[in-house]
């Protein structure tokens, strides 16, 4: 089985790339984002200045790459979710599309390994179920997944990890 999930840190995973759920000023902020500017240090936020003055904002959906800094990952991909606000049939595509342009960068830049927090379910208040059902019958219907040895869907708090874990059992 290509797809695994964990409960834990997402920083501290050596893999070829983390995915960070970020804003759409790439700028940093709270949740796993800002652990990750955090440990990865000014490298990272130095290398999202350079794209924002090159390409502006990232849209929802939308995915930039930059280097994993100091953290053991040798990318980060940015990837902005969703706010859920009062939900609807284009939050849950945006929501899909982050999982599919991110798998997109990761196999451009020949990583083989990625792991993927899950996008929206913290600040942006995605229903997590929902998010954990979009999150994982995308990359499972996406062809690029054929190109990665290993995904990670790696759970901060308690109820994604039981959510992914059940989803996955039945599919
Ligand atoms: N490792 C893995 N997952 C984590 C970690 C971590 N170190 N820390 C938190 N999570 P959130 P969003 C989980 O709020 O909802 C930021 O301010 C967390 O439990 O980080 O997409 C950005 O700048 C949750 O399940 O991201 C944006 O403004 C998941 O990561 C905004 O938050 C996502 O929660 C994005 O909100």
């Amino acid at each position: 089985m290509k797809l695994k999930v964990l409960q834990a840190d997402i920083t501290t995973f050596e893999v070829d790339a983390i995915v960070n759920a970020a804003n759409t000023s790439l700028l940093g902020g709270g949740g796993v984002d800002g652990a990750i500017h955090r440990k990865g240090g000014v490298e990272i936020l130095e290398a999202c200045r350079k794209i924002r003055a090159t390409q502006g904002k990232c849209n929802p959906g939308e995915a930039v790459i930059t280097t994993a800094g100091n953290l053991i990952a040798k990318y980060v991909i940015h990837t902005v979710g969703p706010v859920w606000n009062n939900g609807g049939k284009d939050k849950e595509e945006t929501l899909s599309k982050c999982y599919s342009n991110s798998l997109r960068l990761a196999v451009e830049h020949n990583c083989k390994t990625i792991a993927f927090p899950n996008i929206s379910t913290g600040i942006y208040k995605f229903p997590k179920e929902l998010a954990a059902n979009i999150a994982i019958h995308t990359v499972t219907n996406d062809p690029n997944l054929t190109h990665m040895k290993e995904l990670l869907f790696v759970c901060y708090d308690e109820l994604n990890f039981r959510i992914y874990q059940k989803v996955l059992e039945v599919n």
